[in-house]
């Protein structure tokens, strides 16, 4: 067998796409990256950033008093938004656990709050109809048998610091620490429908995945949750089966990504302005347009979006992240049907200028979203025979197939095998 074939489930091709049949039909989702880094409220990563040292960073721990957390308000704008799913930090790279674990003292029940707000997340998410999803990262800047590396927010200056500060700490303790925290994420809290798991990585310091106990942890998860579908962050890439989806992060890829050749399920997670965490001064939030474009284009290319909200330390959603929900909802309303059980368009539908195309093969319809909205008409190319029915979506109105006619329409540059849409002058509401 080559590598590649090596697997660690007994599953066939068929019954692992069967598994992940609501993702890939739902294509969209919401992230939630909420914690003690909502506080200093200048990215996630503020405690490695600024070497932060843990007792002063307890501090955000001493104050974490989320006093308007609601969550089935956060579901509502969610499902608002036309997301289906939705995937909450349970614990960061900085260790604070929202759950209520048995294996740490590190966690919101400790906190003025005293709360294990994942279960009332769940809760809400569920009530709603969402599905629901943990993330839980596999690094610890908290946990004392963390092996410090050059990740870690405690690294130090010198290169031979590393073997000190690392003498006692033992890898072992912490794989048993987060193979038990997995554990009860996957039992305490019923039915979870993804498990995303951020980040494992070979290294000087980490020797290599096998430090996180990725097989035996897999193998778990699994057991626990036979229909659960997991991220690819295991990094377990010597097998077939060691991730069910390929993780782009805040990129756009060219192409549906492949593996060996052949295309894999995939999600790209993207925040509205740069950081995952709340990040009060961040100035560059992407527009509505742009974030529409980001969720037509994956489903374009047959993969999914999970988009970041960064809730603030009270609890809320950022008003920023309220009204581009909101701002892609009033699309949806209209438009989600191009989204939905959609994927990348036949080959023999050529991507027009200027568009994106979305099928959905169950109904076999064609979807041609206009980023640019043209002038009077719309050339597909080599469409002709090809299409019965045009109409746009905000109405349900017919869109007519009529060459151009006037004086030199002969000039007009459409080929034989083209179809030509005849289009009103004004742009139609609801689009992008
Ligand atoms: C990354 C993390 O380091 C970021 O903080 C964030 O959680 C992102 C989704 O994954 O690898």
């Amino acid at each position: 067998a080559t590598s590649q074939e090596k697997r660690l489930f007994p599953e066939t091709p068929e019954q692992k796409e069967k598994r992940l049949a609501w993702w890939t039909n739902d294509r969209f989702g919401m992230f939630i990256h909420w914690g003690l880094y909502a506080l200093p409220a200048r990215h996630e990563w503020v405690k490695n950033r600024e070497q932060i040292s843990d007792s002063a960073y307890r501090k955000y721990f001493e104050y974490f008093n989320p006093d308007l957390y609601n969550p089935r308000e956060w579901a509502k704008k969610a499902k608002a938004a036309g997301m289906k799913y939705a995937v909450i930090t349970t614990k960061h790279h900085d260790g604070f656990c929202l759950f209520d674990s048995k294996f740490t003292d590190y966690k919101a029940t400790n906190t003025p709050i005293k709360k294990d707000l994942i279960k009332e997340w769940v809760d809400a998410f569920r009530a709603e109809g969402l599905k629901i999803g943990f993330y839980y990262s596999l690094i610890d800047w908290h946990h004392p048998d963390f092996t410090i590396d050059r990740t870690h927010s405690a690294r130090p200056k010198n290169e031979t610091d590393y073997e000190v500060l690392n003498k006692n700490r033992d890898m072992g303790k912490y794989r048993t620490y987060l193979s038990n925290q997995v554990k009860e994420l996957l039992t305490n809290y019923g039915k979870v429908d993804i498990l995303w798991l951020d980040y494992s990585y070979p290294g000087k310091y980490g020797k290599d995945h096998n430090d996180w106990g990725s097989v035996d942890l897999i193998k778990m998860v699994r057991k626990l949750q036979p229909g659960i579908i997991v991220n690819d962050r295991l990094d377990l890439k010597e097998y077939a089966d060691g991730g069910d989806f390929v993780t782009p992060e805040q990129y756009k890829v060219a192409a549906w990504p492949t593996e060996n050749g052949k295309r894999v399920p995939w999600e790209t997670c993207q925040t509205f302005s740069g950081s995952w965490g709340y990040y009060r001064d961040e100035t560059s939030w992407k527009n509505v347009q742009q974030l529409l474009v980001l969720l037509i284009e994956s489903v374009s290319k047959g993969g999914n979006l999970l988009l970041n909200v960064g809730p603030t330390a009270r609890g809320k959603f950022d008003h920023r992240a309220d009204d581009a929900l909101s701002g892609m909802g009033a699309w949806m309303e209209y438009n989600s049907r191009a989204i939905y059980g959609c994927t990348q368009a036949p080959e023999r539908y050529a991507r027009p200028e200027q568009s994106l195309l979305t099928y959905n093969p169950s109904t076999k319809r064609l979807y041609v979203h206009l980023v640019d909205y043209p002038l009077q008409n719309f050339t597909l190319p080599g469409y002709k025979g090809k299409v019965k029915y045009a109409q746009f979506l905000h109405d349900g109105s017919e869109i007519r197939f009529t060459a151009p006619s006037g004086y030199g329409y002969k000039t007009s540059g459409l080929g034989d095998g083209d179809l030509n849409l005849s289009l009103p002058v004004q742009k139609p509401p609801v689009a992008i």
